[in-house]
């Protein structure tokens, strides 16, 4: 018997008749962000054809001037949800400041907060690259958002998730009642329901990390590192493999569903880390522990994390929450 067919839109719909006072605008928010999803990946399976097509850095069929790809990525995301009235305000990896809602359209409860296009750098070579979102209600009361409404913790997002672009185009979200992937039928523009539920695996298979910085990690990572690779003679173990594509979202979306963990630890060249707190970190952790992970800066629950500024960056430990908790308690012995 086939299965039944639901439609990301549907799993949104439902979610919401479980909320009695809900008034369907964080769901029409959700339906948004599925629609950018769409027309971002349309354009990403076309990024190998924009120089064979003579797109690239000229005209294109429009008679616009061809973008970057993570340009039209923020693009469309600031164009779907600037007028729609759901949202105070918008931030982006993209843009230094906060997006505000254009004069003489309304602005609405809640709060956007994204990545565009996460390791774009890869698309030149074609590796999987994400979208990753969250969403926060606005805590201003009303007119336009201020940086209060951007500095929350992560533990307060209604919502997060990620797009990602590779073999199949797939949306993973959670609104803190489960996780669940959506996998996008080009034919018929639909996310159809292909993961239900998922939890992270108890058992980890693999783990993500740039090796080539081993020489600037503390003694804690690489002892952290050094057992994970089964080479820590006082506490033994089988060995994870080592997978790391330099694309977060791809590298997160594989230990998400086969169990791992991916790191990005501070250096002295990068004391808080590469990743961004607000529109990466926070989002991923949100997805995390929704599956039964976690993620840590290596002291501290990222979601417990209240940012400061809007693009800071913090160091990354998310996957297994066993892994993860191994990690802060080698960076506690050695690096404490
Ligand atoms: P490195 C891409 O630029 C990114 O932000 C993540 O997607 C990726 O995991 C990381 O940086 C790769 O960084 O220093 O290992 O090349």
């Amino acid at each position: 018997m086939a299965e039944e067919i639901i439609t990301i839109e549907r799993h949104i719909l439902e979610r919401q008749r479980t909320y009695p006072e809900a008034t369907g605008v964080f769901s029409s928010l959700l339906y948004d962000i599925a629609l950018v999803a769409k027309i971002i990946a349309r354009e990403t399976t076309r990024a190998g054809l924009v120089e064979i097509l003579g797109l690239a850095g000229k005209m294109n069929i429009q008679g616009e001037q061809q973008m970057k790809l993570d340009v039209f990525a923020n693009e469309t995301m600031v164009r779907v949800n600037s007028y729609t009235g759901r949202l105070a305000a918008m931030a982006s990896e993209e843009v230094p400041g906060i997006i505000h809602i254009p004069e003489g359209y309304p602005t609405g409860p809640y709060v956007l907060v994204f990545d565009p296009l996460d390791g774009s750098s890869n698309i030149d070579v074609n590796v999987s690259i994400g979208t990753i979102f969250g969403v926060y209600r606005r805590r201003s009361a009303e007119g336009p958002a201020t940086m209060e409404d951007f500095m929350q913790p992560g533990r307060d997002l209604v919502a997060a998730g990620y797009v990602i672009y590779g073999s199949s185009t797939m949306m993973v979200y959670s609104t803190g009642n489960g996780v669940h992937g959506f996998t996008l039928d080009p034919g018929v523009g639909e996310f159809l329901l292909s993961h239900p539920d998922i939890h992270i695996p108890q058992t980890p298979k693999y783990y993500s990390v740039n090796q080539g910085n081993e020489r600037r990690w503390s003694d804690g990572v690489l002892r952290f590192t050094h057992w994970l690779q089964g080479m820590d003679e006082a506490e033994p173990r089988e060995s994870l493999s080592g997978r790391y594509i330099g694309s977060l979202v791809a590298d997160f979306h594989r230990n998400l569903l086969d169990g791992g963990i991916y790191y990005y630890p501070s250096s002295p060249k990068r004391p808080e880390g590469k990743l961004r707190l607000l529109y990466e970190a926070a989002p991923l952790a949100f997805i995390a522990e929704n599956a039964g992970g976690a993620a840590s800066n290596g002291w501290q629950r990222i979601l417990d994390v209240v940012p400061e500024s809007l693009h800071q960056r913090v160091p990354l430990y998310i996957g297994n929450r066993e892994l993860v908790e191994k990690a802060e308690a080698f960076i506690a012995r050695y690096d404490g």
